[in-house]
């Protein structure tokens, strides 16, 4: 075998093992920075300006100031300039890239960045996303909108997102065979109906615990029926981290 050849075969190699799997490209979401390189370290930021699909599990272990379970550890100091206007009933669509599928569940939600806890409910949900086994992924995967809470809904966004940074909107996908958690964050501040209307004076709807953001720790396996996880055993071997 030629020289050349060779080394082609070493540049295919390379880029099989390349790591890449998913993350939000529209709204603008948070991406590293210095503040990100301070809570959680240099390293971290670095793998994911090298790829800002990968999944927070390859930032394991990071220091107790990085929170890596809420927006894989992006803070909102680094995003200041990306901060979205919404309001209450607001159609928000959503881009994502998906260069390597794990199937498993997934969801957009409004969260709580200083609890790290789902305002309401989620705004979206996929019992299976990202699934490999098909032989396209559906467009709602890379293509989907959200709709922002109204009335008793849009009174606790306002009332736990009046501030920029106090909130986001978090897309979260779990690869449950992949054993992988990716998160992108939307950073925004909400306007909600006009004064004395019904989304002003309702109560607030309280906020409740994510399954697996505030213990820090990946719940797997959630939903996921025994002869799923077997569907997801069997393609475990075609996968490429
Ligand atoms: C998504 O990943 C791409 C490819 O690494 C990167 O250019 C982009 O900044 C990432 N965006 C976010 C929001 O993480
Ligand atoms: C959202 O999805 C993540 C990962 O799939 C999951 O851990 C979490 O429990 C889900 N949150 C809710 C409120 O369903
Ligand atoms: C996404 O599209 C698939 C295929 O059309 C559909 O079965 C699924 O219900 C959709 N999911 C969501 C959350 O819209
Ligand atoms: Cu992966």
């Amino acid at each position: 075998m030629g020289k050349s050849l060779l080394l082609a075969f070493a540049a295919l190699a390379a880029a099989a093992t390349v790591s890449a799997h998913g993350n939000i490209t529209s709204p603008p979401a948070r991406l590293p920075g210095a503040a990100m390189a301070k809570a959680c370290g240099q390293t971290g930021v670095t793998a994911v300006l090298q790829d800002g699909t990968i999944p927070l599990e390859n930032l394991l272990p990071s220091p107790a100031s990085c929170q890596l379970f809420l927006c894989r550890g992006a803070v909102f100091a680094d995003n200041t300039a990306r901060v979205q206007t919404f309001t209450a009933g607001q159609v928000i669509p959503f881009t994502a890239i998906i260069p390597i599928p794990h199937e498993g569940p997934a969801n957009v939600s409004i969260v709580n960045t200083a609890t790290n806890t789902i305002i309401g409910t989620p705004l979206l949900v996929f019992d299976s996303y990202a699934d490999e086994s098909l032989p396209a992924l559906p467009a709602n995967n890379t293509a989907f909108s959200v709709t922002l809470p109204t009335g008793a809904g849009a009174a606790a966004v306002a009332a736990n997102c009046a501030v920029a940074g106090a909130c986001v909107l978090q897309w979260f996908w779990f690869g449950t065979a992949a054993k992988q958690t990716y998160e992108s964050c939307v950073d925004f501040t909400f306007q909600a109906a006009a004064a004395g209307s019904a989304a002003n004076t309702a109560a607030p709807v309280p906020a409740v615990v994510q399954s697996n953001g505030a213990a820090g720790g990946v719940v797997q396996g959630f939903g996921v029926t025994p002869a799923k996880r077997w569907v997801n055993r069997r393609f475990a071997g075609r996968e490429r981290h």
